[in-house]
């Protein structure tokens, strides 16, 4: 068995339940796309607006115009699809420097209480593997990851075809 690391066959969490989603969470570690935006001090928090549509606002260190570093102030509504774990991201920043954009948002793992796996192809290869992505691995708490929620988190970033190329995402107290 090989894993052929095709987008389209990336397993996301089965009955994602966009409300028990809700609230902060921390970014723990992160997979850059092309370009990288967000450095650290990521957190990311998820509403569901009364008509049900999931919201999001997300801060974290930036730098813009080569070497201005501020905080962003990031604001995001999701496009539910057929899967209830796939949505589209649709973004914009609190200043119009920063960046916007339409992204995938796919949530991979989590468990609700600790730990989230999030995952975004934004440019597919010729082939159907990803060409140019991102990820985020979320806790529900600002010190990390639990221990116990580890060994997931590592098979999804197996999963996602991502493992090894996570840096770790530090939180300062800058933002
Ligand atoms: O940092 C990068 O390099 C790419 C990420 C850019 C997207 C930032 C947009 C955040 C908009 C508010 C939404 C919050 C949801 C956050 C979940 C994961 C990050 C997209």
């Amino acid at each position: 068995w090989a894993q052929d690391c095709l987008v389209s066959n990336i397993p996301v969490k089965q009955d994602f339940d966009k409300y028990k989603f809700q609230g902060t969470w921390y970014a723990v570690a992160k997979k850059d796309p092309v370009g990288l935006f967000l450095l650290d001090n990521i957190v990311a928090t998820y509403k569901i607006e009364e008509d049900g549509t999931m919201t999001a606002s997300a801060i974290g260190r930036v730098i813009i115009l080569n070497n201005w570093e501020m905080c962003a102030n990031m604001f995001g509504t999701f496009e539910d699809t057929e899967d209830p774990a796939k949505f589209k991201l649709k973004y914009y920043g609190a200043a119009a420097y920063l960046q916007t954009g339409y992204d995938d948002h796919w949530v991979i793992d989590t468990d609700y209480e600790n730990y989230a796996v999030h995952y975004a192809c934004r440019e597919l290869d010729y082939d159907g593997t990803c060409l140019d992505g991102y990820s985020f691995i979320f806790s529900r708490h600002p010190e990390g990851l639990r221990p116990d929620d580890q060994k997931n988190v590592t098979a999804r970033k197996q999963d996602v075809c991502l493992l090894g190329k996570y840096r770790r995402v530090e939180h300062t107290g800058f933002c």
